[in-house]
């Protein structure tokens, strides 16, 4: 007797469902921030019909959250790859937070989410995933690394059972009712918040060298530090928060607010709360004690970017720095920006496409087809004869995780510059966790790549594209 498979995108999806639960419980102010978008999301629906779901059905960004975690080793950080693989998450992108952060983040990350278009669109569950960069002299001398390493070595995060059975799902594709059942019971438990009594001192000796490392090697287990969800309209919704009477950070981070199209991601939250915890003291003694690192965050997601449109976006970034360093240091970042957004990008799709600063998949359009062996894709465009859909984007932005890691400590933590970081990068950080990290630009420009070929064909001429 054959059973059907439970697919791979439906064990991600009820992985969603089932991490959201669990978190709400654990973080209440989680379960507004999840009403306040859900409310932002059907008025913005309400205000610009069909147009609204141009980035992705509502369906999708309804149910849409990424999630973050952090791993102490490269053991850990190869076994919570096994686990995703289960759910069809793949390893995407390198960001390194050490560099990205004045303050103390020594974390080197990746995000685990599925690849291909109709998985995203099936379910496009996201999990930000950070490792400890627990032999970086910068932050860890010699002596707290042996500990760190003595410490994380000595827990187990993810028990042989998940780990078999996330093995199998990946190979299969999916798994037996039974076992789907049994993956995501498991799975879900190994993020849940451990209520081990903490070691005081060990905890506060890594919290004065770096809030992240102490959630992360000062404790017993991983968590999930936030979920996001996806809003059409942040601004509203930070405005929507703020009336609540919840504390946000300071400011919206990525691109600011203006009247092009929305393009990479635009994220904000909630500031972290303090959390009660058992710590285990000096004297043998347990005694309540509070931390402060879970946050809830939320995003809005935009149009992906060339190579040569995420140029021009650091060009942007070190420009609106730069105004605000020598010439305008009274305004806001935002500010600055939506200035330097105006004067330096193009303002609707068609540029953005035209140009070869956004990715699209080009589609036929209803207009005839132009004569001759070759058109371009403004002629394409601008006649009607071809359409473009934006790719949305799905991956992260360093500078932005960054400033959302720093901007919810509790103290800068310290670091030491004169000595000699650990490289890291996407290769070596592939090495560590036994698979490779696919490219997230390559990824948009073989889908773009392909809806182009597709049109060349089906128009029977060639196309000639701006040099992205
Ligand atoms: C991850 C912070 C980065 C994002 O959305 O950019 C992040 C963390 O706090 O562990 O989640
Ligand atoms: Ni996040």
């Amino acid at each position: 007797m054959t059973t059907t498979l439970v697919p791979r995108w439906q064990l991600r999806a009820e992985f969603a469902i089932r991490l959201a639960k669990l978190y709400g419980t654990e973080v209440p102010a989680y379960n507004t921030l999840v009403d306040v978008s859900r409310e932002v999301n059907e008025d913005f629906i309400a205000r610009h019909g069909a147009d609204a779901e141009r980035l992705g059905s509502i369906d999708r960004v309804t149910a849409e959250r990424h999630g973050a975690i952090r791993v102490g080793s490269g053991e850990e950080l190869a076994q919570v790859a096994r686990v995703f693989a289960g759910f069809g998450m793949h390893p995407v992108g390198f960001y390194d937070l050490r560099d990205a952060s004045k303050s103390s983040v020594p974390v080197v990350s990746t995000a685990f989410r599925p690849i291909d278009a109709d998985e995203l669109a099936r379910n496009p569950f996201r999990v930000f995933t950070s490792m400890l960069a627990h032999d970086d002299r910068r932050f860890f001398d010699a002596d707290t690394q042996a500990r760190l390493e003595e410490f994380i070595g000595a827990r187990e995060l993810f028990g042989e059972e998940l780990l078999a059975l996330a093995d199998r799902s990946a190979e299969q594709g999916g798994l037996e009712p039974d076992e789907a059942d049994r993956f995501l019971e498991l799975a879900t438990a190994s993020f849940e918040l451990s209520d081990e009594p903490i070691d005081h001192d060990w905890y506060h000796r890594l919290e004065s060298i770096s809030s992240v490392a102490a959630d992360i090697g000062g404790v017993p287990a991983t968590h999930i530090n936030h979920l996001t969800p996806r809003v059409l309209d942040i601004d509203d919704l930070y405005r929507r928060m703020s009336e609540r009477g919840i504390t946000m950070i300071d400011e919206i981070q990525g691109p600011p607010d203006w009247q092009g199209p929305d393009v990479l991601l635009r994220q904000t939250s909630f500031r972290a709360l303090d959390e009660h915890r058992m710590f285990r003291h000096a004297d043998g003694e347990v005694r309540e004690g509070t931390l402060r690192v879970r946050f809830g965050e939320v995003e809005q997601r935009g149009i992906a970017l060339t190579a040569k449109g995420r140029d021009l976006y650091d060009r942007m970034v070190a420009e609106v720095d730069r105004r605000r360093r020598e010439e305008q240091p009274d305004r806001t970042r935002v500010e600055v920006a939506g200035d330097v957004w105006r004067e330096s990008l193009p303002d609707s799709e068609l540029e953005l496409a035209v140009q070869g600063l956004g990715f699209f998949e080009f589609r036929r359009g209803e207009a005839a087809a132009p004569e001759g062996p070759s058109a371009t894709v403004r002629e394409l465009l601008e006649s009607g004869a071809a359409v473009a859909e934006p790719i949305v984007y799905e991956d992260f932005l360093p500078r932005s995780a960054a400033g959302i890691f720093q901007s919810n400590l509790r103290s800068e933590g310290s670091r030491d510059d004169e000595q000699l970081g650990t490289p890291y990068d996407l290769d070596r950080l592939s090495e560590v966790i036994g698979v490779r990290i696919a490219d997230p630009t390559a990824l948009y420009d073989a889908q773009q790549r392909a809806s182009l070929e597709a049109l060349e064909r089906e128009l029977g001429l060639r196309i000639e594209h701006a040099e992205a």
